[in-house]
């Protein structure tokens, strides 16, 4: 069976988990031994990052990576559109999604506890991710998902992203302004079948993880 190096809590964890979930894949979730980034982890997947995958003692780190390995491997349903144009921007969403809108939102994390929290980096971060959504307004045009009604791997990060903006916009009060089609492709993208379950697990790994921030 293919194992899984994860932990619920991880957002590009949650990518591999809804792709592995529309692939009907059966895998076993195993936590980096140690953590993340710890030396005995770093042995089994040098880069120490999670997720990762081992499949027969082919290990693989990178969601991007895994997704698109992954979508290789088993074909049906297809993840990636056909037409190699369209298959570019999804690859482009998908990167942009990596680079440059989550490590937006991975940047509030050290700001979640209020013991460390500075409201002056909240404040300028949350310029930073309205400039980041408003960009993505300009590249993607959802219908109702980012390739109509095939759910591509693009969409995969997006599930995680959308989940921890609701969150941080509870725990921060964020003065966010969600492009509407946006929030017409949040609304898509959670119902779909094969995002719903993952969707609800997230959330609840959110739900606790801010929880112990709060009481920290
Ligand atoms: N580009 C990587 C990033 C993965 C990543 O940063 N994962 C976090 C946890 S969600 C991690 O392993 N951090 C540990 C570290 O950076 O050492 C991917 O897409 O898998």
């Amino acid at each position: 069976m293919l194992t899984l190096y994860d932990l619920p809590v991880s957002s590009y964890g949650c990518k591999i988990r809804v792709v592995m979930t529309h692939k009907q894949l059966d895998w076993r979730s195993v936590p980096p031994p140690d953590g993340y980034g710890s030396p005995a982890y770093c042995k089994i997947i040098p880069s120490g990052t999670i997720p990762a995958i081992d499949q027969d003692g082919f290990r693989l780190a990178d969601s991007e990576a895994i997704a698109e390995y992954l979508d290789e491997i088993i074909a049906s349903p297809p993840m990636l559109p056909v037409d190699p144009q369209d298959r570019a921007r999804i690859r482009e969403i998908s990167r942009f999604h990596d680079t440059r809108l989550e490590p937006v939102l991975r940047a509030y994390f050290a700001h979640v506890s209020p013991e460390t929290r500075n409201r002056t980096f909240v404040t300028s971060n949350t310029k930073m991710l309205q400039k980041r959504l408003n960009q993505l307004d300009q590249i993607a045009s959802p219908a109702p998902l980012l390739y109509g009604d095939q759910l591509t791997i693009a969409d995969c990060g997006f599930v995680a992203s959308f989940a921890l903006i609701a969150t941080l916009q509870d725990v921060f009060s964020l003065d966010l302004n969600i492009p509407k089609p946006l929030q017409a492709y949040e609304r898509a993208l959670v119902m779909h079948p094969s995002v719903e379950k993952q969707n609800a697990a997230y959330h609840e790994a959110l739900s606790s993880w801010v929880a112990n921030k709060l009481n920290d």
